[in-house]
């Protein structure tokens, strides 16, 4: 085997967005796109020289064949070794945790995440760093640089690794270690929770659904639900993981997730329901006829994390996105405990996880976490959740109902306009912007504008500032809406319209959300014209 000095020349296109590279898979399969963009990560974090990797994906069409690739390619760089989960399968949070377990350097991730897989659907590509967290904004930007400056890349001109085969293998002069994925993952999980506590819950009696999506998080779940806790088989449903994700849409909200839905607002239904995404970083949770937001998850977990023996000692702080709703820091500043507002994208909390400046991070789109790894965490926050029904014995809708009864309500929900023609997606963003000074005391929908900015984060750690997150429209009564457009689409622009209005009155903690959102719709649509501008009469999605 020898290593081949492969000549290249920058390919339009390779910008990492909210969670590195997303494409079509055909696009990634092109002659040379893989291997450009792994050139351009190994160049952009300063080479691989005597580093060590973790390898390994959600297991989606064109996963093993890449892995192939990149491994040729980082022995041909000159990497130690490479650990890779078998058969190329790791979770999100499995590769964070396994990168600061082991001391690696980094990891390659795998993954479009919740977009479908299969040969006409979406890849991904993703780095992360040595404290298992995804690439901060400057390393993003050093490897996008070099995705622009490219002119050779690296590759061993042969050598195939058994990915199947747990153990050491050599390729050239590098080590590969092929793991078990899932093991060193449900150990640390066992260390968090009580698992005999849960473990009680299922003797007793207690139904739970869990739905894989035919997605990365199937054998953990069986694993660790079925086998460690006890819960009955069949508790996981679509529990093997399948390259194009049964040709469904692994993403776990009410819309994509219907089949659980079904069962969790059915006559018969069982206590608990979760769903996770592609590579299992995300979750929903929904209790029998009780869907929980996830701005509203993250607020009851930072509440009550302390049931858990992992958080026993209380937390730091809370942080969430900026789209996420107020609901958290209502609870933050009721237990006198530090929050902070990020941009979307979990790499703005890895400084804050770090610094030990908070234990807990969750954002509206279905990813909670802890200070366990750097990543989101889908079986983690549903372990959570277990944990503090088995402690308080009480139901899914009864811990919502006690919830906004002592905290007030943050109504919300996410409408989504998807594939939306790029160029009139961002002037309606643009134009926005540009009336901002122009929007308070301006009446839309019945309400009144009471102010608008866009979102700029200074980072408390490294006083990075990232501006353009988003745009922020507030009204009297405590409403607020915000744009933004998707950085993790694959097809045009995805507009998102973030819709929050907050009620404290106790005789109206039960209404519709979209009901009780219906002022803030509507002022949402005449601000920005979405009806007119994107020729859509109704979202795509409503989360
Ligand atoms: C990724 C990031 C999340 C972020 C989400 C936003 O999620 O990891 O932190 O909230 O993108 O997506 P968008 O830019 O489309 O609103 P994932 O699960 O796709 O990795």
């Amino acid at each position: 085997m020898n290593v081949q000095t492969v000549e290249t020349a920058p390919i339009e296109g390779q910008k990492p967005g909210t969670s590195g590279l997303r494409k079509k898979t055909a696009v990634f399969m092109q002659p040379g796109y893989l291997e450009n963009y792994t050139q351009a990560i190994f160049d952009g974090i300063g080479g691989i020289d005597g580093k060590t990797l973790v390898v390994g994906g959600d297991g989606r069409y064109f996963n093993d064949v890449a892995i192939g690739t990149i491994l040729r390619m980082a022995a041909a760089n000159g990497a130690a070794k490479c650990i890779v989960g078998r058969g190329g399968i790791l979770s999100t949070p499995a590769a964070s945790h396994l990168i600061r377990k082991r001391g690696a350097d980094g990891g390659l991730i795998l993954s479009a995440s919740h977009n479908p897989g299969g040969p006409n659907a979406d890849f991904g590509l993703k780095y992360n760093g040595p404290n298992g967290g995804p690439a901060t904004e400057g390393v993003t930007e050093k490897i996008f640089a070099r995705t622009t400056e490219i002119d050779a890349y690296r590759i061993l001109d042969g050598g195939d690794v058994d990915l199947d085969t747990l153990g050491n293998s050599a390729l050239g002069a590098m080590q590969v270690e092929i793991v078990d994925p899932v093991a060193d993952y449900a150990e640390l999980m066992g260390t968090l929770f009580d698992f005999e506590a849960i473990g009680g819950l299922f003797k007793g009696g207690f139904r739970m659904a869990f739905d894989a999506m035919h997605a990365v998080t199937g054998p953990y779940a069986h694993e660790i639900l079925e086998q460690r806790l006890g819960a009955p088989a069949g508790t996981v449903m679509n529990g093997v993981p399948s390259p194009d994700f049964g040709g469904g849409h692994p993403d776990p909200n009410p819309v994509w997730a219907k089949t659980l839905m079904d069962v969790m607002y059915a006559d018969d239904a069982p206590d608990f329901g979760a769903a996770s995404d592609g590579d299992g970083d995300r979750n929903m949770i929904v209790g029998a006829h009780c869907y929980v937001s996830p701005s509203d998850s993250l607020a009851l977990l930072a509440d009550r994390a302390e049931l858990a023996p992992g958080y026993a000692v209380g937390l730091a702080g809370v942080a969430r996105s900026m789209p996420t709703s107020a609901a958290a820091d209502r609870v933050a500043e009721a237990k006198g405990m530090a929050h902070f507002e990020t941009p979307t994208g979990w790499k703005f909390f890895g400084n804050l996880l770090d610094a030990g400046k908070v234990t807990l991070c969750g954002e509206e789109s279905a990813g909670t976490g802890s200070n366990h790894v750097r990543e989101k965490d889908g079986l983690w926050a549903v372990l959570l959740w277990l944990n503090i029904l088995a402690v308080t014995g009480k139901s899914v809708s009864e811990l919502m109902a006690e919830h906004w009864a002592t905290y007030g309500r943050n109504y919300y929900s996410r409408h989504d306009y998807e594939a939306v023609d790029s160029a009139a997606a961002n002037k309606l963003v643009a134009d926005l912007r540009a009336r901002l000074g122009a929007l308070p005391g301006q009446s839309a929908g019945g309400l009144t504008v009471s102010g608008a900015d866009e979102f700029s984060y200074d980072d408390p750690v490294d006083g990075s500032t990232s501006s353009g997150q988003g745009i922020r429209i507030y009204f009297d009564g405590g409403g607020r809406v915000v744009f933004r457009l998707s950085g993790t689409g694959t097809d045009g622009a995805t507009l998102r319209v973030y819709l929050e209005q907050l009620e404290t009155d106790p005789a109206a903690l039960d209404k519709d959300p979209q009901e009780a959102l219906s002022g803030i719709v509507a002022a949402a649509d005449e601000l920005a014209e979405i009806t007119a501008r994107t020729g859509r009469s109704a979202p795509d999605v409503i989360t």
